[in-house]
């Protein structure tokens, strides 16, 4: 059998995961020297690159001395949570990083307690050691209380540490030792994390955790053999949740190393694996022997805490940008997405209009974006959290938010959140001047609190939250206070006019943009939506004063990035998303009809 360690590295966002594993394949030698490769290589996909953040937890191989390495890198995005843990299952331990200065994060604690609940072995790596602000001591002292206040085994508990620089390739076993490299990543890897258990001799038996598409070979499932010995060719049977057993043939098997995938023609017990030939595979399926079909504990599938409504788009300027816009090309690529997206949920909610659930905003806008970038043209709605009844009690889901402000304005944002229902939890000094808050607060208080928050901290303040539970529901909440700077006519922008406009708020378009009745070009500056004229000219004149448009000065509009839309509408507000714009409107679009349908 061939000697293997599978691990995960997990993290709160940002703290270098993906960083590290870069550093992993160069200094094992599995990038070679010739080969060209983008930092952060494991970030593959466009979005992923764009952003900077890991969306998809994906899988690698290296060699290290007489062993392979499978490593998961996973998304330390709240919204990606649940994919971790799946991923958790799939490795004997993990590499748990976490930020020599921002600590332990929200997701830190999130995926600590799910790795520590299913027992498997952590190494601590303390990264961003560089950073002249880091407090490494301090970051330890705060692992060590979150391990035992999560009821850590005393083995967990035991956790070795590396303190590491990441970006730059390294790291020690003690913070007054010279700068190493990453050899003792390697070893502590080696020596702590146990061998993967089960028998190549066994029946076989693994667990498909991802899923892949590839128009040549179909859907492909990645899982994790626990049992066993698997050929190209074989058949096998596919164990699915609700107990039903598929039979299909493996036609094609695949293995990593690196970047590449390779077609192999066998694998066995403890290693990382892809195949093909089952288009009914799902995560959480087991692959078993058709004669002794044996299924492992089915997965935990993370429920939705929040929907959006895609809809067909309607206003006045659609199906002029994007490609894909009838109802059945929209309801088409949401069903695709949902064959490989276990996260999310669809339903059909009428005429053109779907109800998609999902995590959290990101987890919806990435989809909204990659639907974008494919040509389709659509409108969603605000979203809503999920509300349901638990024991007769009607409950919302409620989420753990974590802020560093600067300590003068604190005062400010408590305020805010109290209005929002947050109750602080706790206030502690972080150096610099900065302080750090803690609060639970409902998901539904935070939906549009971070532009506020951000317009409140001067952008200088930092703010994560992650999925706590449901708890009982808590009554209104406050939310947008400002209006919206509403468009009373059809056509196109004109300097003149936006000038005009521009002290009564701030605005999100700039001129020569085309604009329709009911479409929202910026803020108000008081609660009431305010109608106005974009595209006034100036009034003729027999007078001609060249020049004189030029002298007109125009505030730059504030950009309003698709999550930065979503979060700010309001109930009876739509965004319109297609490839070439996004566009903030009232579903109503005509002044009569709001006037109408409020009273109602
Ligand atoms: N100063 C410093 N910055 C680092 C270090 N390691 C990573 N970074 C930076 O931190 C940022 C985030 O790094 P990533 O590797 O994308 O972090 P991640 O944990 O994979 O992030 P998600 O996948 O989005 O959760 C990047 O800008 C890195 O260059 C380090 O050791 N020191
Ligand atoms: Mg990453």
């Amino acid at each position: 059998m061939q000697k293997i360690r599978n691990i995960a590295v997990i993290a709160h966002v940002d703290h270098g995961k993906t960083t590290l594993v870069d550093g992993l394949l160069e200094q094992s030698g599995t990038f070679g020297s010739h080969e060209q490769h983008d930092e952060r290589a494991m970030d593959s996909n466009a979005l992923e690159k764009e952003r900077g953040i890991t969306i998809l937890s994906k899988n690698t191989a290296i060699r290290y001395k007489d062993h392979k390495i499978n490593i998961i890198d996973t998304p330390g995005h709240a919204d990606f949570g649940g994919e971790v843990e799946r991923v958790l299952k799939m490795v004997d331990g993990v590499l748990v990083l976490v930020d020599a200065y921002e600590g332990v994060m929200p997701q830190t604690k999130f995926v600590v307690k799910k790795m520590l609940a299913l027992g498997k072995k952590p190494i601590v790596v303390i990264n961003k050691i560089d950073k002249p602000s880091a407090e490494p001591e301090r970051v330890v002292d705060e692992m060590f209380d979150l391990f035992s206040d999560m009821d850590a085994n005393d083995d967990q508990l035991d956790f070795p540490i590396i303190y590491a620089a990441a970006r730059d390739g390294i790291a020690k076993l003690d913070m007054a030792e010279e700068d190493g490299n990453f050899e003792c990543i390697f070893e502590t890897i080696l020596s702590e994390i146990p061998e993967p258990e089960g028998d190549a001799a066994n029946p076989f038996q693994a667990q498909v955790f991802t899923l892949d598409y590839d128009n040549y070979v179909g859907k492909i499932g990645i899982s994790r053999i626990f049992n066993g010995t698997i050929k190209k060719g074989d058949t096998v049977a596919l164990a699915k949740a609700d107990g039903e057993i598929v039979k299909g043939r493996i036609s094609k098997l695949i293995g990593f190393h690196g970047l590449n995938r390779m077609e192999i023609e066998q694998a066995e017990a403890g290693d990382i694996v892809a195949f093909a030939g089952m288009e009914t595979v799902d995560v959480g399926d087991t692959v078993c022997d058709p004669v002794n079909p044996v299924a492992l504990d089915p997965m935990h599938i993370e429920e939705p805490t929040l929907t959006v409504v895609f809809a067909v788009n309607d206003s006045p300027l659609a199906g002029q940008e994007g490609k894909h816009v009838t109802s059945n090309k929209l309801r088409d690529r949401l069903e695709a997405e949902m064959r490989t997206n276990v996260a999310m949920k669809l339903e059909v909610i009428g005429e053109g209009k779907f109800k998609v659930s999902g995590r959290g905003e990101l987890q919806i806008t990435v989809l909204a974006e990659n639907m974008r970038r494919e040509d389709y043209e659509f409108s969603i709605s605000r979203p809503e959290v999920i509300v349901k009844e638990i024991e007769g009690v009607k409950c919302e889901p409620f989420e753990h938010l974590v802020i560093d402000v600067p300590e003068d304005l604190s005062g400010t944002v408590i305020e805010r959140l109290g209005k929002r229902k947050a109750e602080m939890k706790s206030m502690l000094p972080m150096g610099q001047g900065f302080q750090r808050i803690e609060f639970e607060i409902p998901a539904r208080a935070l939906i549009g609190f971070r532009g506020q928050f951000l317009t409140d901290t001067k952008g200088e303040g930092v703010m994560n939250h992650s999925f706590l539970e449901f708890r009982p529901y808590s009554g209104e909440v406050e939310s947008r206070s400002y209006g919206a700077l509403v468009s009373m006519i059809d056509g196109e922008t004109l300097a003149f006019s936006l000038f005009g406009i521009q002290d009564r708020g701030v605005l999100f378009i700039g001129v020569q943009t085309k604009v329709y009745e009911g479409m929202i070009i910026g803020e108000h500056s008081r609660q009431n939506d305010l109608v106005v004229n974009p595209i006034k000219g100036k009034a003729q004149s027999n007078v001609r004063s060249s020049g004189a448009d030029e002298a007109i000065k125009l505030v730059p509009p504030r950009d309003m990035s698709l999550e930065r839309a979503l979060e700010w509408i309001e109930d009876d507000e739509l965004l319109e998303i297609t490839p070439k714009n996004i566009r903030i409107r009232k579903k109503f679009l005509t002044e009569s009809e709001r006037k109408r349908h409020s009273r109602k």
